[in-house]
C-alpha cells in the first residue's frame, strides 16, 4: 500500500506538463478556456523571428494589438485599409484560432476628423452617429464570419465610475454605447459582442458597467461579454478583487475575457493603475533599473503572480471564456514604453529571446 502511494506522490510532482516540454499552453488549458495573444504586423505576417512557431503552439486566439483601430484601419474618410486585417484572418485561419476585432469605438486612435465637420466644427449628433454605424458596417462587414468577436465599445468609463467625456459621450450622449453594439449585431449577428475596459475591479468601475450592461440588456440589446484587459502589477490588484469582477459580471449572464493580461514589474512615477494612455512621464535611471535583465528574484515573483492568477481563472473556468496575453513577448510589450517612454520592462510569460519563463508550466 506504502509503495502505491509513493507511487501516485511521484507522478503528482512530475505533472503530464514538466513531462513534455513540448505542449503549448493551449493544451494545457484546453478544457478551460482558450489562451491568446496580441498580435503586430510582422507577427501576423510571419516576418517575426520564431514568431509563427510560438503562435502555432501556444494559442488559440488572436487580437489585433493596433491593426484594426480606427485610425489605420480608416484613416480618411470613406477610405478604408484591410491590409492588416487581411493577414490577420489569414495567420488567424492557419492556426485556426478564435479570432477578436479591437476596436470599434474608441477615444484613442480615432482621427479628428471624425468627431468634426467638413468646417472643423464639432460633428452633430446625427453625423457622428452615421460615421459610427459606416465604419462598423465596413469593418464587421468585412470580416463577416472570420472574426468571432468584436471589442465593439473601448474604455467607456473613468476609475471612478463615471463617464468618461469623450467625444462620442459629448456628442452622442450615453446611447452611443447601444447604438454601437445594435450596429455591430446587425452587421454580424453570429459575432460575439464585448464591452472592453482596464481596471474592471475597481468597485466604482465594476458598478457602472454592471449598470450599463442592465440597461443594454433591458432594452434586448446584444452584449455577450466583458473584456476584462488585465494590466496588473505585482501587487495589486488583489486575486479576491479579480475573483469579484469575474462573479459580478457572471451573474449578469456574460461572458468573462482576460483581453489584454500583462504583469508590470516596474516601479511607477504614479499611484495610477490600468492603461491610461494619457500617462507620460520622463525618463531616469530611477524608473528603468533592470535594463540588463530582470533579478531573478522578481522574475520568480512574477511567475509566481501568473500562477495565482491562472489558478483563479481555472477555479472559474465556467465562466472564462479566454485569457489573452497584451504581446507575444517581453521584447515588443507596450509596457516598454508606458508610462515612461524607452524602458525595459518584463511583463508576459515569454522573455526576450521568446521563451517560457521557468516555474509556470509546471504547475498546471
Ligand atoms: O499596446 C497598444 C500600443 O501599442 C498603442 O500605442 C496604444 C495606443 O493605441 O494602445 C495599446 O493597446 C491598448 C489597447 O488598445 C486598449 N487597452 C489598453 C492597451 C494598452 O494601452
Amino acid at each position: 500500500m506504502k509503495k502505491i502511494i509513493l507511487c501516485f506522490l511521484i507522478f503528482g510532482l512530475f505533472s503530464a506538463n514538466s513531462l513534455n516540454p513540448s505542449l503549448g499552453m493551449k493544451e494545457v488549458f484546453r478544457d478551460d478556456f482558450r489562451i491568446g495573444t496580441a498580435v503586430n504586423l510582422a507577427q501576423v505576417t510571419g516576418r517575426e523571428k520564431g514568431g509563427d512557431s510560438l503562435l502555432s503552439l501556444h494559442f488559440n486566439s488572436l487580437t489585433p494589438e493596433n491593426g484594426l483601430k480606427w485610425a489605420l484601419v480608416q484613416p480618411q474618410e470613406g477610405r478604408f485599409d484591410f491590409a492588416f486585417g487581411d493577414a490577420f484572418v489569414q495567420k488567424g485561419q492557419e492556426i485556426q484560432a478564435f479570432l477578436v476585432g479591437h476596436t470599434l469605438v474608441w477615444h484613442q486612435q480615432t482621427p479628428k476628423w471624425v468627431f468634426e465637420d467638413l468646417e472643423g466644427k464639432p460633428a452633430s449628433a446625427e453625423l457622428l452617429r452615421s460615421r459610427m454605424e459606416q465604419h462598423i458596417q465596413e469593418v464587421v462587414g468585412r470580416f463577416q464570419g472570420k472574426i468571432h468577436a468584436w471589442d465593439v465599445v473601448n474604455e467607456a468609463f473613468e476609475d471612478n465610475g463615471t463617464w468618461r467625456q469623450t467625444p462620442w459621450r459629448r456628442i452622442l450622449g450615453p446611447d452611443y454605447i447601444e447604438m454601437a453594439f445594435r450596429k455591430a449585431h446587425e452587421v454580424d449577428p453570429k459575432a460575439k459582442l464585448l464591452y472592453n475596459d482596464y481596471n474592471v475591479w475597481k468597485p466604482e468601475k465594476l458598478e457602472a458597467i454592471l449598470a450599463m450592461i442592465r440597461t443594454l440588456q433591458s432594452k434586448g440589446v446584444k452584449i455577450h461579454g466583458v473584456g476584462m484587459q488585465g494590466h496588473y502589477r505585482l501587487d495589486t490588484p488583489s486575486i479576491d478583487q479579480i475573483e469579484n469582477a469575474i462573479l459580478k459580471i457572471h451573474e449578469l449572464g456574460l461572458e468573462v475575457h482576460f483581453t489584454e493580461l500583462d504583469i508590470d514589474v516596474l516601479p511607477r512615477p504614479t499611484d495610477q493603475e490600468g492603461a491610461d494612455l494619457s500617462l507620460n512621464f520622463a525618463q531616469s535611471p530611477e524608473w528603468n533599473p533592470f535594463p540588463q535583465g530582470l533579478p531573478k528574484d522578481m522574475e520568480e515573483k512574477l511567475v509566481r503572480r501568473y500562477v495565482e492568477l491562472f489558478q483563479l481563472f481555472r477555479n472559474h473556468a465556467d465562466k472564462i471564456e479566454r485569457v489573452t496575453f497584451w504581446g507575444l513577448s517581453d521584447q515588443t510589450s507596450w509596457l516598454n514604453n508606458w508610462p515612461v517612454r524607452g524602458r525595459t520592462n518584463y511583463p508576459l510569460l515569454f522573455d526576450r529571446s521568446k521563451n517560457l519563463k521557468p516555474g509556470f508550466m509546471d504547475k498546471f
